[in-house]
């Protein structure tokens, strides 16, 4: 039954409220899960814990129980963690962070698909990925109508309660009543031929509901949380992503002079973690003005530039705070509900609306090669770090494509500047702008040669510069084609030697 002070008020459903145990207990081996969840916020916090410790039980009797769980991205270890734990997990997809989740993908334990975050939910209605059978899905509220108030996070949740046969919801009362009215969730998406054009031409339009529809004969559990999402505190910006961030500055005021951009930019994309939170700072104190924000994780930094006044709108399909600028965005959901809009991903990440509004994107890399592809996701080739996220929706689409790292990763060890990536994501043709701390290449308009050059000057490690140019320099000699100059045998020694001896460059 429905507390006092319940959130549900659709009373079809009061007979449905039951706990976390006999919710999970509702789900059969081998289904696959649509569960909420995009980089730790508006997860469910109960179910899947629940859904562990039965994996677990079922596991000590010799049963064999695995579900395939499918979110809008990384989660929490409440989620991906647990169910990891309990080797629940068969299949993993569109993104994680986890470190159980990544230490069974890659000893080969837990299978992974790795997605453009835009592609999941026409993936979905397409077929592609198969059935969808339960959806678990945390929400702020259901209403008397049975409309629901979606949480922290959207993703791709329109898409769960849309296809899952059943549905399993988590309303959590921690998450305040006030997020209604911050969403927009746009039902006027349709698979080709019927597809039409997405109607937003500025960072702000709000083009669907509030809230998401429902068939109430689908939910079969309803279950009272109040837990908080997972917030981790951002570390402040040390001196490399203070370098990398006043690059990016100093080559945006070289646009504003060559008239290519104005003093408000063009809607801003940032990636998740420490470096793009220190370029949002370095804006901060920027003379920029009038920014807006199209983006899908709404960190610490750009709350900060709402909060100045400096950026007057964010689109975004999740928050992604520390648990200080959460409390300041909860006490203050007022002010910002006409300034923050969230939006399920498949259109906070649409290559359509992001290619209209020409998004400044930036991600961040684990390595680039001397003609620019870009490895966001794999260390040393074979081992999965993350996944490619929004980076790739944002990336091929934006205005001007940045990615940025450090020069150098393992205390120096290993170079973020090689001869070819050992994996790519990002092609030369979607990447604009590399950054490191040593300097910024410009890449657009350049032939791979001279981008070559750009890169090895501007953003490798000095003390790696000459091997660098070393390789560069034979290649051109001693390549078959003279295009994009490689020796192949040669191209992959860098990690190699890594994986070897735990250096890098190879001693010649
Ligand atoms: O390993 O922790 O074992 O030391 O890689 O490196 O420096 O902590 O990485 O947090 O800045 O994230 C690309 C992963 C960078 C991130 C990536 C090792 C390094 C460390 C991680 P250890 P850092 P960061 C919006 C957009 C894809 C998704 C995306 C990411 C570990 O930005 O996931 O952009 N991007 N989404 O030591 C070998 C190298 C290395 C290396 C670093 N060259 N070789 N190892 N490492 N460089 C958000 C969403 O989509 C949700």
């Amino acid at each position: 039954m429905a507390t006092k002070d319940s959130r549900i008020a659709d009373a079809r459903l009061h007979d449905k409220i039951m706990s976390a145990d006999d919710a999970a207990a509702l789900i059969q081996p081998g289904s696959t899960i649509g569960m909420s969840g995009f980089t730790g916020a508006g997860y469910p916090k109960v179910v899947p814990i629940a859904l562990a410790e039965q994996i677990e039980h079922a596991h000590q009797y010799g049963r064999p129980f695995q579900v395939r769980v499918w979110t809008g991205a990384s989660t929490a270890p409440e989620l991906d963690g647990a169910l990891a734990r309990a080797n629940g997990i068969e299949l993993r997809l569109p993104y994680q962070s986890d470190p159980t989740c990544r230490a069974r993908i890659n000893d080969g334990r837990m299978e992974y698909i790795d997605m453009h975050l835009s592609h999941v939910a026409q993936a979905v209605w397409e077929g592609f990925l198969g059935h969808l059978d339960v959806a678990v899905v945390e929400v702020t509220a259901i209403r008397a109508d049975g409309q629901i108030v979606p949480s922290s996070s959207v993703g791709n949740n329109k898409t769960w309660l849309d296809c899952a046969d059943k549905i399993i919801l988590e309303v959590n009362s921690w998450q305040p009543e006030q997020l209604e009215g911050m969403h927009d969730i746009y039902y006027g998406t349709r698979l080709p031929p019927e597809r039409k054009p997405i109607p937003i031409t500025a960072t702000g339009d709000r083009i669907g509901s509030p809230y998401f529809r429902c068939d109430s004969d689908k939910i079969i559990a309803v279950v009272e949380t109040n837990a908080p999402d997972r917030n981790s505190a951002f570390s402040p910006p040390d001196d490399i992503s203070r370098q990398i961030a006043d690059h990016i500055l100093e080559f945006l005021e070289h646009e504003i002079k060559k008239g290519r951009l104005s003093s408000s930019l063009l809607p801003l994309q940032s990636g998740v973690g420490n470096i793009a939170n220190a370029v949002m700072s370095g804006l901060a104190e920027s003379r920029f003005e009038g920014l807006t924000a199209y983006t899908e994780v709404l960190q610490d930094g750009m709350l900060h530039l709402l909060d100045m006044g400096k950026l007057t709108v964010a689109s975004t399909t999740a928050f992604s705070l520390s648990p200080t600028a959460t409390e300041r965005l909860y006490a203050n959901l007022e002010h910002y509900r006409s300034r923050v809009i969230l939006r399920p991903q498949e259109i906070s990440n649409h290559p359509e609306v992001i290619r209209r509004l020409g998004c400044l994107a930036m991600n961040g890399m684990i390595e680039a090669d001397i003609y620019g592809n870009v490895n966001s996701t794999h260390l040393m080739g074979t081992s999965v770090q993350n996944g490619i996220g929004g980076s790739g929706d944002f990336a091929r689409n934006a205005y001007i494509s940045f990615f940025m790292t450090p020069s150098t990763a393992k205390g120096g060890a290993i170079s973020c500047i090689v001869p070819m990536v050992s994996h790519v994501d990002h092609t030369e043709h979607d990447v604009h702008v590399i950054v490191t701390e040593y300097g910024l290449a410009d890449l657009r308009g350049l032939s791979p040669k001279r981008r070559a050059e750009q890169i090895i000057e501007k953003c490798a490690h000095p003390d790696m510069r000459p091997a660098l140019r070393d390789y560069h320099h034979r290649a051109m000699s001693g390549s078959s084609g003279k295009h994009t100059p490689h020796m192949l045998d040669e191209a992959l020694s860098w990690h190699i030697g890594y994986l070897r001896d735990g250096q890098m460059p190879p001693s010649r």
